[in-house]
């Protein structure tokens, strides 16, 4: 394996199963199941399977604040996929998801189960269901969708580009870190501007354009992502901060991100969920979580 700039591709590329990197072992260049696994189902209509990484926690905040609005059909299980173990590519996750990455959805409220995956489609499905936090006004869902699907583009420059070179991989290499450290700003002054004009990304209110991409870009200017903050000078978009502060203040917001959750500070974690009041056994005021 080569880790520097001499690399010539061979002809037909074959899988070196020792490519290095943090997730190497859980990478693969084949689909599908590798072995038998069925999921678990709750008594609630919603089932979750999924992880508190960027990607699980939109769907753990929306569903939360559907509840918190008082969406009572919104109830769930929040199952764990632990990723780095591989759960992803069992049989009955496979399933619901035949691209084996968390978040994936099975809706039991009606006469067949509906499965339902890629975190901007389980945003919009739960929306389109509850008839909440996507405006109504073909305008406002127009420009809620634009943000959204700019969200489901944009970040995967931000985790497997940026974060993976500057945080992930087998050895620091400046090329890969500049081109992407280049996009991830460029994509932090884009939203920047957008927030100068708008108090959230789809108007003036709150919806699951700022549930998808809070995580992601919340999370960077928080520090949560890659130690990267200071690196990327995060304090300098100050629309961003403002925003960020305003969601990371609400308490679904502060709740969605505990679910599956398997780092951080203890009283931060709850892996699954099953009722509301698994929450209670958890400090949630004083969540600070790093
Ligand atoms: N576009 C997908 C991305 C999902 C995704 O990348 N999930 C990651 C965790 S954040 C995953 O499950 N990775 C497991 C794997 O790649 O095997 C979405 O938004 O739902």
């Amino acid at each position: 394996m080569s880790t520097t700039e001499d690399y010539t591709p061979p002809k037909v590329w074959t899988w070196d199963k020792e490519s290095g990197g943090r997730f190497a072992n859980i990478n693969r260049p084949i689909a599908g199941a590798t072995h038998e696994k069925e999921l678990p189902v709750g008594k609630h209509p919603l089932q979750l399977y999924s992880l508190g990484t960027p990607n699980g926690v939109k769907v753990t905040v929306m569903l939360e604040e559907l509840l918190a609005a008082g969406h009572t059909g919104a109830e769930y299980d929040a199952w764990l996929i632990r990723i780095g173990e591989g759960n992803q590519f069992g049989s009955g996750f496979v399933d619901v998801n035949p691209n084996s990455k968390i978040p994936a959805l099975l809706d039991r409220s009606g006469p067949k189960p509906i499965r339902v995956f890629e975190s901007g489609s389980i945003l919009l499905y739960l929306a389109e269901k509850f008839g909440a936090f996507l405006p109504k006004d073909v305008a406002g869902r127009t420009e809620t969708l634009n943000w959204l699907f700019w969200q489901m583009g944009s970040a995967p420059y931000l985790g497997g580009g940026f974060g993976h070179f500057y945080a992930y991989a087998p050895s620091k290499m400046e090329y890969p870190i500049n081109r992407f450290t280049m996009e991830v700003k460029r994509q932090l002054d884009v939203l920047d501007r957008r927030l100068a004009e708008s108090e959230y990304l789809g108007g003036a209110d709150y919806t699951i354009a700022d549930i998808a991409v809070w995580p992601w870009y919340g999370g960077l200017v928080n520090g949560w992502l890659y130690g990267a903050a200071e690196f990327l000078d995060v304090e300098s978009y100050k629309n961003i901060r403002r925003w960020a502060d305003a969601i990371g203040a609400r308490p679904a917001a502060k709740r969605g991100r505990m679910v599956n959750r398997v780092q951080g500070d203890l009283s931060s974690q709850l892996h699954e969920r099953h009722d509301a009041s698994d929450f209670d056994t958890k400090t949630q005021d004083k969540l600070t979580i790093a």
